[in-house]
């Protein structure tokens, strides 16, 4: 830079001229005298600029002068300016000629190009990052951009062409992103970095995500973790009622006995972080029973078995559509005993005869459904086996009574829903219901067996009831 400054100087301030040979009136008698602007012979410019380069003929007479750059006429002046377009080393020779002779002068030019400057993003050589970030990559050209072509590679891998690169981190793990730049002067510069790149945070999706699980006795329940992020390092512990029973992503067991367990699931992975779940399992008797339907009278017809009471002249039961449809028994069409005119005490007993359904003869259990409201009575049935035997159900609601008392079956009996009333076989001393051919049902009785009162009220004594659903159950 220094000469270049130094030679355009010169070449600024001298007088140069060749005498054209045209107005050549005499002969010289010596050979060209020249004086250089530039008398050095050796000198270093930039690419891309213009140079002046000058001589001055100081002797008498016509001289033609000739400028070649590497032995390619260039100008026949003078003075010429030359840009060097390309980075090299060049040779510039000035040749003066008359008809005495010749002088000259032969320069040896280096040219140089501009370097490559780049400003880099990220500024470090190693970049911290969690896996499936986007890392951009920046390489800003300062100096030196003339053809400037960038190679950005991620693990040797040629990875983008352009200033900019956007990296954009596929997993956890460590990689090596290397920039490399070269521009038309055949500078070059190159850059590395390592990104290391981490796990997401610990994320697990379980197969069952609820808190609570109910299932039958002899089911096997599965769960599983599936690590969506953070698995790195990770130890699984499934506990059931505190017992370890697996240290995979992964557990079953089976319930063989009904209760209440607890399960749990704990997760830590290599940097500490935790995942935590409990299910509470509520394990339920099997339910293996075989139900036969004998008469749910949703054809809206009172059947031609029933019979009991009249009232008034007229039966005191028929098939009526449901007056209280509840979640327990929705259906249309109930059958009713109705002697809320009667004035006399009653059980109000109606018989049910000629029974034939299959599967009776397998069956050890009767079920019945009734809705007696308020009515302070108590669901006895005479059940016609090994003679006729009265008796209470075994079951109101779900639940066995081991303890017959009034107070048991009043507590147990809903005023505002439909009872469902199981009578078992073996209270009759009977293995099944294969011998069963009538029941008769006494849906007024008082506690041990009696009649209800004579005069009817609304509070405990309608002499209403309603029965639906007569099964069998094996
Ligand atoms: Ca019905």
């Amino acid at each position: 830079m220094k000469d270049y400054r130094y030679l355009l100087a010169l070449a600024a301030s001298a007088l140069f001229a060749c005498t054209p040979k045209e107005v050549e009136t005499e002969l010289p008698e010596v050979q060209p005298q020249v004086e250089y602007s530039v008398t050095e012979n050796t000198m270093s410019v930039p690419v891309d600029a213009g140079i002046e380069f000058g001589a001055r003929i100081t002797s008498e007479g016509p001289v033609s002068c000739e400028w070649k750059v590497n032995d390619n006429v260039v100008a026949t002046t003078p003075t010429f300016v030359y840009v060097f377009d390309h980075v090299g080393q060049y040779k510039v020779d000035f040749r003066a000629f008359n008809k005495a002779g010749s002088a000259g002068k032969t320069y040896t030019v280096t040219v140089v190009g501009i370097p490559l400057e780049i400003t880099f993003t990220p500024e470090g050589s190693t970049v911290n990052c969690v896996m499936l970030e986007d890392i951009v990559f920046k390489a800003d050209v300062t100096a030196g951009s003339k053809g400037v072509e960038h190679k950005w590679s991620v693990d040797g891998e040629e990875a983008g062409t352009d200033a900019a690169f956007t990296f954009h981190v596929p997993a956890a793990g460590e990689y090596t992103v290397t920039y490399y730049g070269h521009n038309f002067d055949e500078f070059e510069l190159s850059r590395t970095w390592t990104v290391i790149a981490d796990e997401l945070p610990l994320d697990i999706a379980l197969s069952n995500p609820d808190a609570t699980i109910t299932c039958a006795e002899g089911t096997e329940i599965t769960l599983s973790a599936n690590v969506l992020n953070g698995g790195r390092g990770i130890v699984h512990s499934w506990k059931l009622d505190g017992v370890e029973v697996s240290t995979s992503a992964s557990m079953s067991h089976t319930f063989e006995t009904p209760g209440e367990y607890g399960i749990s699931y704990d997760a830590r992975n290599g940097k500490g972080e935790t995942f935590s779940h409990t299910w509470a399992v509520t394990v339920t008797e099997l339910n293996t029973e075989i139900t036969h339907m004998y008469m749910n009278f949703e054809d809206g017809v009172t059947p031609s078995n029933i019979s009991g009471n009249n009232v008034g002249g007229a039966p005191a039961w028929s098939v009526v559509p449901n007056p209280y449809p509840t979640a327990t028994n929705p259906s249309s069409y109930v059958l009713v005993d109705n002697m809320h005119t009667a004035t006399w005490g009653t059980s109000g007993y109606m018989d049910v005869k000629n029974i034939s359904v299959d599967g009776k003869a397998n069956s050890t259990i009767l079920r019945i459904k009734a809705y007696q409201g308020a009515n302070a009575y108590f669901p006895y049935m005479d059940i016609f086996i090994n003679g006729q035997q009265r008796k209470l159900p075994n079951k109101v609601n779900g639940v066995e009574i081991t303890d017959s008392s009034a107070a048991v079956y009043t507590g147990l009996l809903k005023t505002d829903d439909w009872n469902i009333l199981e009578y078992y076989a073996s209270s009759v001393g009977a293995e099944n219901f294969s011998g069963l051919n009538q029941i008769q049902l006494r849906p007024f009785s008082l506690w041990g067996g009696g009649s209800s009162g004579a005069t009817p009220n609304e509070t405990d004594n309608t002499k209403v009831v309603w029965f639906d659903d007569i099964e069998f159950v094996e």
